[in-house]
């Protein structure tokens, strides 16, 4: 690896297995042997009659949470944690650092504002990395002049912004982050604090400017005339049909292209690829492809990093992170994509939708880690060029990161345009591997997830680097609505991997580690637990009204497993949670979120998936938006549940609340009456459980009867869920 003459004794990461996993063994140990009894007990006391439908499918469900709950120990057996030594890559490589092609997609100037997908690009061009070696290339999907024209402006602003960022160290290097945050020393007249100021000034400017163009939805012509690349929109381009728009605003070998200091700026290419209405266009992924194409073109950096339109980076120093494992001399050739967690800057304290992912962030991909590396996420992932390409890992493979060609070609930038657009043409993937050997993977809502898995099938490893300082931050769903909608659809395309050939569990063996077989099936099978969850939160309530006992008496010895698992699994989940850095009352939240997703994403997704096994439905992208109305973001930092429509998936959620509030009535009223001796004694876990979730459903009551703002459930809803849940209790049960 032409690293002779150098001292490589030292590793470029080193890795640290967690503390203390034999205490959380025995623990786990101890919970496997309660689950086992409750299973014993469920087995042996199946009653002949009264309740004995009801006890088979709880029985039934326990079996599913059970093997669910050891799945989950994948996760939490072996969780490794990643450093890196960026003064070692920096004294040994500086001069022969590979290339680093940057990947953004959009899809629409609307739901995603361009001033967010501006301030991403320009934080990733503000990388501490050499220029020359530095390209980022935007994928506008929404075919949208109102995206060129604020990349335009972007490219106009970096070249005052990087060397305000160089200069003085600035983070984080999003513009937007920077100029809001308040932690700023306000010292008048020292050259940093004016430059400050006239840079907010000029970025204020252009962000007014994109405003304004944005309101009036159109491009105004003394606008249009300051860039030949407007013309392509002359001719009628519409989101679904359009020419392939390549425009490369910024040609880093061109020797104009400085900034104000007169360093080299990083090359800028603004991608709208060929759409056209009767061929799919593949989403996401189609433009990843189209991308990954282009820049082997343009700039063919060996490193690919692809990040969402709404992730800044926060981490200047994060490239140079991720190529200390690339570049380590001794593992990093085997290793495919580094991978940085989904981190969000706008989450509340108590983070009430759970978008916030802290568990799987702090904790299980890093489980993950330990057996061979975590899934691809769609956004933060450093790629290698040829893995993400499709090329196997063999143990002959050496990256070769010195062969970096100058590419100084005298072609003009016109030329490589024309020659880059061809590469971006919808029939270009025609009888090619394109979408299923190479570059990412088609046909599926989580196609980075499948993506990933198939590189780790041939054989590499990914790495997960989750540093103390976040490496990007997002833009977490803000409503109610949104967190369900894209729940459902990482649920979807998670089912649709686990009931595919390229399940885990069969694909996966002698490809993977075990650990990361059982790992990936947690997530694989989570719209899997929707009918469980159904039936464990409606169930044992209405039996509770029916008078029919399916738990152990508080006396029995059998309510001992019972009891453990349940104070024990909980307590646990706390101390993890809070260990992970939540409040409690965003456990508590996250306890609710829990069953919101279970019961209506995961519902759903189950849903789709059948539908489209039976040839009905097809799946479709839905992107999230970025914006919220006001009033609904002031509810949001409020904390207050955002409802506001009538979506089945709300009326499931009322009409499941419903059935408990009434069940408790009614199990109170029978306390009080009497029916029977020791009613409490021999009914103590179903008024627990019942009682639990109703506790947890108290946003929604407030929100189906107290509440006046929009954000509350329709007064039809309200109606609808009681006549639903008056019917659920009416059903006899057996
Ligand atoms: C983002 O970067 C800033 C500036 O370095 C830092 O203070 C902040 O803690 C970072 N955010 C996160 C979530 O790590
Ligand atoms: C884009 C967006 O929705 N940003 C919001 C994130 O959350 C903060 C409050 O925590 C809001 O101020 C932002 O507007």
């Amino acid at each position: 690896m032409g690293s002779q003459g150098r001292d490589v004794s030292l590793p470029l990461f080193e890795t640290k297995e967690a503390k203390g996993r034999s205490v959380y063994k025995l623990y786990a140990f101890t919970v496997f042997v309660g689950i086992c009894w409750v299973w014993v007990y469920r087995w042996s006391y199946i009653p002949r009659e009264g309740g004995r439908w009801a006890w088979l499918g709880l029985f039934a469900a326990e079996l599913w949470f059970g093997f669910m709950w050891m799945l989950s120990q994948s996760v939490r057996w072996n969780p490794v944690y990643r450093y890196t030594f960026k003064e070692r890559l920096s004294q040994r490589y500086e001069k022969e650092l590979p290339g680093v092609d940057i990947f953004v997609c959009t899809a629409d100037p609307i739901l995603e504002p361009p001033n967010l997908v501006m301030s991403t690009i320009l934080s990733v061009m503000a990388y501490d990395y050499p220029p020359e070696k530095l390209s980022v290339y935007l994928s506008d999907d929404g075919g949208s002049d109102l995206t060129f024209y604020a990349l335009l402006e972007a490219s106009r602003f970096s070249k005052y912004w990087i060397p305000f960022c160089k200069k003085y160290k600035v983070e984080s290097r999003s513009p937007a982050a920077y100029f809001s945050s308040t932690s700023h020393p306000h010292v008048n007249a020292t050259p940093f604090a004016e430059e400050r100021l006239a840079i907010k000034k000029l970025y204020e400017e252009m962000e007014k400017r994109m405003e304004r163009t944005l309101k009036a939805g159109r491009v105004s012509d003394e606008i249009r005339a300051q860039h030949c690349g407007f013309s392509e929109w002359n001719s009628g381009v519409t989101r679904r049909n359009h020419q392939t728009i390549l425009q490369i605003l910024i040609d880093g070998r061109d020797t104009n292209a400085v900034d104000i200091e007169g360093i080299t700026l990083p090359t800028l290419v603004y991608l709208a690829r060929e759409k056209r209405p009767q061929i799919p266009h593949n989403f996401k992924a189609g433009a990843m492809n189209a991308l990954i194409r282009v820049s082997s073109e343009i700039s063919n950096g060996q490193i690919i990093l692809n990040v969402d339109c709404d992730m800044y980076s926060n981490n200047s120093e994060a490239v140079r992170d991720a190529l200390c494992f690339f570049m380590d001399e001794e593992k990093g050739h085997e290793i495919a994509y580094v991978q940085f967690p989904q981190n969000f800057d706008n989450l509340t304290k108590n983070d009430i939708y759970s978008n916030g992912l802290k568990m799987i962030n702090v904790l299980e991909l890093h489980g993950m880690d330990g057996f061979g590396g975590p899934p691809y996420i769609g956004t933060g992932c450093f790629h290698r060029r040829e893995s993400l390409c499709g090329k196997k890992y063999t143990k002959e493979y050496k990256g070769e990161w010195k062969k970096v060609v100058e590419k100084k070609q005298k072609e003009s930038t016109k030329t490589l345009e024309e020659r880059a657009k061809a590469l971006a043409s919808c029939v270009y993937e025609d009888n090619t591997q394109w979408g299923k050997e190479m570059g990412l993977k088609y046909g599926c809502s989580v196609e980075d997830i499948l993506t990933g898995l198939s590189v780790q099938y041939k054989g590499w490893k990914s790495i997960y680097f989750n540093p103390p300082r976040a490496g990007f931050l997002g833009v977490a769903p803000t409503t109610l609505i949104q967190t369900i909608v894209q729940n459902k659809r990482w649920a979807e395309g998670h089912l649709q991997i686990f009931i595919s050939k390229h399940n885990t569990l069969i694909s996966g063996h002698g490809n993977i580690k075990l650990g990361l077989q059982l790992a990936y099936c947690i997530y694989n099978a989570w719209a899997l637990n929707s009918l469980p969850t159904l039936y464990y939160a409606a169930i044992p309530s209405l039996c509770l009204l029916n008078g029919i006992s399916l738990y152990p008496k508080v006396s029995s010895p059998w309510f001992v497993p019972f009891a453990y698992v349940t104070v024990a699994t909980s307590t646990y989940s706390l101390g993890e949670s809070l260990w992970c850095g939540d409040t409690l009352v965003s456990w508590w939240h996250s306890q609710r979120m829990t069953m919101v997703r279970y019961t209506t994403s995961y519902l759903f997704a189950l849903i789709e998936n059948v539908l489209r096994i039976s040839g009905f439905g097809k799946t479709a992208f839905v992107i999230t938006t970025k914006v919220a109305d006001q009033e609904a973001s002031k509810r949001y930092e409020q904390e207050i549940m955002e409802f506001g429509s009538s979506s089945p998936m709300f009326s499931i959620l009322a009409s499941l609340a419903m059935v408990n509030l009434i069940c408790l009535v009614g199990g109170v009223k029978g306390l009080l009456i009497g029916k029977e001796i020791g009613f409490v004694e021999v009914f103590f876990l179903q008024f627990l459980l019942c009682g639990l979730l109703v506790l947890i459903n108290i946003p929604i009551y407030e929100a189906l009867f107290f509440r006046k703002d929009k954000g509350r459930l329709p007064t039809s809803l309200t109606f609808t869920s009681i006549v639903f849940a008056v019917l659920a209790c009416l059903i006899p049960m057996y």
